[in-house]
């Protein structure tokens, strides 16, 4: 060793010290609670305090610098939840623009998530970016649910098939993709009735019309204020169905806003886009960084 380097190594030795097993996990275990209050699911956390606890063992930190311990567990904390997130950045205008013609949406989740008023949003959103879009309502279930798409169609001036309650969900469906074939329609957006994660009858009628439909995206929605219920909605239509990507919707009232993460982790899918409020131009791109920014001032 050259003079320089063992210079700096005893200098290293005597102003740092080594980060003990015991103090990483008493510090994650605090931060762990945190964010399982915050709605971060309970596998997520453990994962983190495992990998983190690996990664920061034998660390060293400077013994003067009564923050470095926390600097550096906050630093590895969000290079992780960044991680989680993943890197696949979706933009469907992007995506539309490249597609054959037409680019199919389904779009599924459980009741009340909002669904109908997310598919108003990227219609919208689609239009004004000069593409033409067809609205499906594929939800002939629930009463209203023709008369509440229908009311979006009407205000955003697109078109929209439906047929009578009860009919078969996926016929609407293969209909409205043929329509939009036949007239050279850019974007078909497909409505579904919302349904119970557990309902396996219900599940596979969703599977129906995906097959039909051959969706050139599935997207789960998520109300942001779900909770730990994210997690099991996810795992559920992730195995019953499949899904490509998640749209939070509600995120504008979310204060804790773990679900995200939560869905994320399990599904392996992205969170492309939040909705931030009931207009029609509240939907906005997801934003892993600042997402992760603001979930860390909260822990
Ligand atoms: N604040 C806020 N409210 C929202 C947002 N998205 C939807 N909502 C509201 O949530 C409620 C339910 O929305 P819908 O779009 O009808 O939900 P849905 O999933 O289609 O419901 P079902 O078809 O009954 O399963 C409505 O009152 C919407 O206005 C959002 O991003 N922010
Ligand atoms: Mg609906």
């Amino acid at each position: 060793m050259k003079v320089g380097e063992l210079f700096k190594s005893l200098v290293e030795a005597v102003s740092t010290r080594p980060l003990s097993r015991e103090k990483i996990e008493e510090i994650l275990d605090d931060y762990g609670l945190k964010l399982i209050l915050c709605d971060v699911a309970l596998p997520l956390v453990d994962e983190l305090k495992r990998t983190l606890a690996e990664t920061l063992e034998g660390r060293r930190t400077p013994l003067f610098d009564r923050d470095a311990v926390k600097k550096l567990v906050e630093q590895e904390l969000t290079l992780f939840l960044l991680k989680t997130l993943g890197d696949t950045q979706i933009d469907l205008v992007e995506e539309a623009r490249k597609s054959q013609k037409p680019f199919k949406l389904l779009f599924i989740g459980v009741n009340g998530v909002g669904k109908t008023t997310t598919i108003a949003k990227v219609a919208h959103m689609l239009k004004e970016n000069g593409l033409s879009v067809l609205l499906a309502c594929s939800d002939t279930f629930r009463a209203g649910a023709v008369e509440q798409l229908g009311q979006h169609a009407r205000a955003l001036g697109l078109p929209m098939v439906f047929k009578k309650y009860g009919s078969d969900p996926a016929s609407v469906g293969f209909e409205a993709v043929h329509q939009a074939s036949r007239k050279g329609v850019d974007a078909v957006l497909i409505d579904t009735a919302g349904r119970m994660h557990t309902d396996i009858n219900l599940m596979d009628e969703l599977k129906k019309i995906k097959r039909v439909v051959e969706p050139s995206y599935t997207i789960l929605v998520v109300d942001a204020l779900t909770g730990n219920d994210a997690w099991n909605q996810a795992v559920d239509f992730s195995s019953h169905v499949g899904f490509d990507a998640v749209i939070l919707a509600k995120f504008d009232a979310d204060v804790k806003g773990g679900a995200a993460l939560s869905v994320s982790f399990i599904s392996k899918k992205p969170v492309i886009y939040v909705g931030t409020g009931q207009k029609y131009s509240d939907l906005k791109r997801f934003n892993p960084k600042e997402y992760v920014n603001s979930l860390m001032s909260l822990v």
